[in-house]
């Protein structure tokens, strides 16, 4: 049981959520005055409120204090390659491939969750790289948000969070909205300002591929139905494996009827042979066009008033 009695705090293992240096002298504290809580108090010994790991929902605020930030929600079926696309993200940015010219790197939260990911695509001498392990719907923090911060040329920060989710969530969300299963998958939706809608090439053109392509043209209409307007991007996985024209077909028109706006993009960790590039396919031109993708701003009232302060501009409105 948690010493604090807020729910948003996890003193002494994270720093005090009302900002106390000695969570024990905090008025919201209701655990034993223990010695070994807080070994050195007034020591140099400080917790900081972030462990590396991926942020869990009540860890957002400690991010989103400076700026909102942007939320970016993928969506796709399990097994569609959902963490591998994260994981090949976060290893090309550590070989310093920041896409766009004038955006630099300015750092992450969530350094281990990066790393928890990425580790299995990582080549060690002996040992072939595998693939990220399956993210169950049952994982704890749940959705795991992965964060990383950008600098533009102004040297204005921009903080994006991305949810890997798993596919369980969307395929129910995808039938039913407001179902108990569905809970991750809503939140996503409801707060990512940027949608990748993920096709998966293998599962489209194997076995299955009438049960995928059925399961994605229901999460395709689910996509358009809750977008409000928000950038959508269509994107192919695994796209080293060729999907048969029909099908190609049948899925663009599944979202482009529905959404024509759209963007579509081709990645795959599997570099086409003729390239001869060790950056995947796709992946660094997707980070890009997602790291811009911005969500439409709400349109301000017509005004006539001059000056800056909304209070004289719009006047108070109670209703
Ligand atoms: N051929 C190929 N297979 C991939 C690629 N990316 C992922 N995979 C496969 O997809 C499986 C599932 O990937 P994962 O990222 O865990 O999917 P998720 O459930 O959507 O997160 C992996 O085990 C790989 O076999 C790719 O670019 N090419
Ligand atoms: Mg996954």
């Amino acid at each position: 049981m948690s010493p604090c009695s807020r729910e948003d705090c996890f003193a002494p293992d994270s720093t005090c959520a009302l900002g106390n240096p000695d969570p024990q002298k905090c008025s919201a504290w209701k655990g034993e005055t223990a010695p070994n809580v807080n070994p050195e108090p007034g020591g140099d010994h400080l917790v900081m409120p972030w462990s590396g790991s991926a942020l869990g929902l009540v860890d957002i605020g400690f991010v989103a204090g400076r700026s909102k930030p942007v939320v970016v929600g993928i969506a796709g079926p399990q097994n569609a390659g959902k963490t591998t696309l994260l994981a090949a993200w976060y290893l090309l940015l550590g070989r310093g491939l920041v896409p766009g010219d004038k955006r630099r790197f300015a750092g992450s939260y969530t350094l281990s969750g990066w790393e928890a990911v990425a580790n299995s695509l990582r080549w060690s001498p002996g040992q072939p790289p595998g693939f990220p392990p399956h993210t169950t719907s049952r994982a704890g923090r749940i959705p795991g948000l992965l964060h990383l911060a950008f600098r533009n040329s102004e040297a204005r920060l921009r903080s994006y969070l991305f949810a890997d989710a798993p596919g369980e969530w969307f395929q129910s969300w995808g039938v039913n909205r407001d179902g108990p299963e569905g809970g991750g998958a809503r939140w996503v939706s409801e707060y990512a300002d940027v949608l990748l809608l993920v096709a998966d090439c293998e599962a489209l053109s194997g076995p299955t591929l009438g049960t995928a392509r059925g399961a994605f043209q229901v999460l395709a209409r689910r996509v358009s139905a809750e977008r409000r307007g928000r950038p959508v991007g269509l994107v192919w996985t695994k796209a080293d494996k060729p999907v048969s024209p029909e099908m190609e077909k049948s899925i663009r028109a599944a979202v482009f009827s529905l959404m024509p706006d759209a963007v579509e993009f081709r990645v795959s960790i599997v570099a086409e042979a003729s390239s001869g590039s060790d950056t995947g396919q796709g992946l660094l031109e997707l980070l890009d066009w997602t790291l811009d993708a911005q969500r439409l701003r709400p349109l301000m009232p017509d005004h006539k008033a001059a000056g800056t302060d909304p209070l004289f501009l719009f006047g108070a409105r109670t209703a």
